[in-house]
């Protein structure tokens, strides 16, 4: 389906419309994964914003961008959607090198506001369309998204911004601006006068009676709502809005598209909308694996649940700081919207006065915890890969400058699959090694990721300690007892170790002994590299700045100068050569040039 034929869709038959969508929603992320309770929520937002703008003309950008599947069925990618989050097939999130309906690139809160701010101000000079920004209630409460509010009414005369509110991130909303948001939504005397406007004006379609209605808005507001930060800062506020009826939708859109100055739409909407499970439980449904919806529905699980689930990083990590904070009560967790992604769920259960959410917001995060450092506390900040890249400066300037003793919990480091290039975390070793006095380790098994929190918890300057997404080995199985006749010495960097070993048993098969090296100190790196075998490095992070490139490895293996795309990690390893059998063989070809 495209724009035109949604446009074209009689009132009618639009709740069957939306019924049809969230079954394709429901059916291909139960088949691949992917985000569903945010998506499911959208839906009829989507719809109507189709009927009342015309992208790509207009600009929609959807923040994060998780919950814009209903808009990619709808804008001509309905047929391709079951290929959602494959190799070469759709992205989970906006992208518009896949589609011209896709305005910006979309994975990290917050970037949104910003950007369509940008896009609404070259339109004002250029010309262009409509600008509309939508953003998740969580992700307003990011640092940038405040930003760009303070900023967009002195930078742009028109610009809408729709705040998709569930009272959900992947959690429970936390801080300030969702207490606000919930007091609007709680203020029964502005709903029930703005409830009653609101019938007098769905039953205006002349232009000049609308106007008499907005008028009529505007003093209900500003009786009410008077002091609304949104207000104060030169946005004009309309809603609450049912973010599941279209009506309501269609005519705030239409104040919108209507008026002369930045407008906030606030829409409520329930995260999960349309499927039981998730509306019941949308933590766990935010993000899924693929599932079975007839035992999803019925409440019996389609996993296989005998034996206990093998430990993922996330998991050893969590049960490491449980055991650390017994033994010592200064230690504490800060995360930035991901509880239960970093594995922190029992800490905070058990540690409540400890466990710090400061939603989505990766810088304060980081400030914050070098204050607790800073007055004795011994803060641990959990935070993947990607979102850690938002807390550079802050861990610059604020952590290593004051040499603080922050332990950073590097989560979802290197390649991380279907999620794609805006999700990889690639770059925390080529962005951290450089800032002075931080030590950054890269456990190569469980055992080892316990023992260096352990170690960082008793160091006096920062640490980073970085670990990839999945299941972790219990304990280092590799053989690295040297060789002597040994024409390949491997330095695998912490998860890497077991394709190490693999390349060195493939080689092996060819009668080319190798040895491998585990490194878990990436920096300080205390190995004294003799030259007498092809010297090889395998990380799980970007070549550029990388470990292979700071000790000239005479062959590097990880991740190219280049977005990566989404597909399985085997897959993309093997797209790009760094398979255990393309790393064996490129080894090979080496040694036969020499
Ligand atoms: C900078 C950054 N930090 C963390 C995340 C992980 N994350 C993805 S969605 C999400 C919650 C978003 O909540 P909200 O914006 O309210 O949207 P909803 O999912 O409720 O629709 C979080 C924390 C992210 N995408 N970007």
């Amino acid at each position: 389906m495209m724009p035109d034929d949604v446009k074209s869709v009689p009132e009618a038959q639009l709740a069957g419309l939306a019924e049809n969508v969230r079954d394709k929603i429901l059916r291909s992320v139960a088949k691949n994964g992917g985000h569903l309770a945010a998506s499911l929520g959208t839906v009829e937002l989507t719809i109507a914003l189709l009927r009342t703008f015309d992208p790509p003309k207009d600009k929609v950008l959807w923040d994060v961008g998780h919950q814009a599947y209903a808009w990619k069925i709808l804008t001509g990618r309905g047929d391709a959607f079951e290929t959602l989050r494959k190799h070469n097939g759709i992205s989970g999130f906006p992208n518009p090198a896949e589609s011209s309906y896709d305005a910006f690139v979309a994975g990290h809160a917050g970037s949104a506001l910003a950007a369509a701010t940008g896009m609404a101000a070259a339109r004002d000079r250029l010309g262009g369309g409509h600008v509309v920004a939508v953003i998740g209630d969580a992700s307003l409460t990011n640092g940038e998204s405040l930003e760009a509010l303070n900023n967009c009414a002195s930078l742009t005369d028109r610009l809408i911004v729709i705040v998709n509110d569930n009272a959900m991130a992947i959690s429970k909303n936390v801080g300030g601006i969702a207490r606000m948001l919930g007091r609007i939504l709680s203020n029964v005397r502005y709903n029930r006068v703005k409830a009653a406007a609101e019938r007098m004006g769905h039953r205006m379609r002349l232009t000049f009676l609308r106007s008499l209605y907005h008028h009529v808005e505007q003093v209900v507001k500003s009786f009410w709502l008077k002091n609304s930060l949104f207000e104060t800062l030169g946005l004009r506020y309309v809603g609450p809005v049912d973010g599941h009826d279209l009506k309501a939708l269609s005519s705030a859109l239409l104040v919108a598209k209507e008026d002369k100055r930045p407008v906030l739409i606030h829409v409520v909407t329930t995260k999960g909308k349309g499927f039981a499970p998730a509306e019941r439980n949308p933590t766990a449904w935010h993000g899924v694996g693929p599932f079975d919806v007839a035992s999803a529905l019925t409440g019996a699980s389609s996993k296989d649940e005998s034996g206990t689930p093998p430990k993922t990083w996330s998991d050893v990590f969590g049960d490491a700081m449980v055991e650390a904070a017994r033994k010592d009560d200064r230690v504490c967790a800060v995360v930035a919207a991901m509880k239960d992604g970093t594995g922190l769920a029992e800490f905070a259960k058990e540690f409540p006065d400890r466990f710090f959410d400061v939603g989505i917001c990766e810088e304060m995060a980081v400030t914050f915890a070098a204050g607790l450092a800073k007055s004795g506390m011994k803060p641990v900040v959990a935070i993947y890969s990607t979102f850690l890249q938002r807390s550079i400066g802050q861990i610059q300037h604020d952590v290593c400058l004051q040499k603080l003793p922050v332990v950073f919990a590097v989560d979802r480091a290197g390649c991380v699959g279907a999620d794609g290039f805006t999700h990889h975390g690639m770059y925390d070793i080529a962005l951290l090694k450089p800032l002075a006095g931080m030590k950054v380790l890269a456990p190569t098994c469980a055992d080892e990721l316990k023992g260096a929190l352990a170690s960082a918890l008793l160091d006096s300057s920062p640490v980073a300690i970085r670990y990839p997404r999945g299941v972790a080995p219990q304990k280092k199985d590799v053989e690295c007892s040297a060789s002597p006749d040994c024409k390949v010495r491997i330095l695998a960097v912490g998860d890497q170790v077991g394709k190490a070993q693999k390349v060195k048993d493939l080689l092996a098969s060819g009668a080319i002994a190798a040895e491998v090296v585990p490194v878990m100190n990436v920096k300080p790196f205390d190995f004294r590299i003799s030259r007498d075998a092809l010297l090889v490095s395998i990380e799980n992070a970007a070549l550029c700045g990388g470990f292979g490139e700071g000790i000239g490895a005479d062959l590097k293996f990880g991740w190219p100068d280049e977005a990566v795309c989404h597909g399985t990690v085997d897959e993309l390893e093997r797209e790009h050569g760094f398979d255990a059998q393309s790393i064996a063989s490129t080894i090979r070809q080496k040694l036969a040039e020499k």
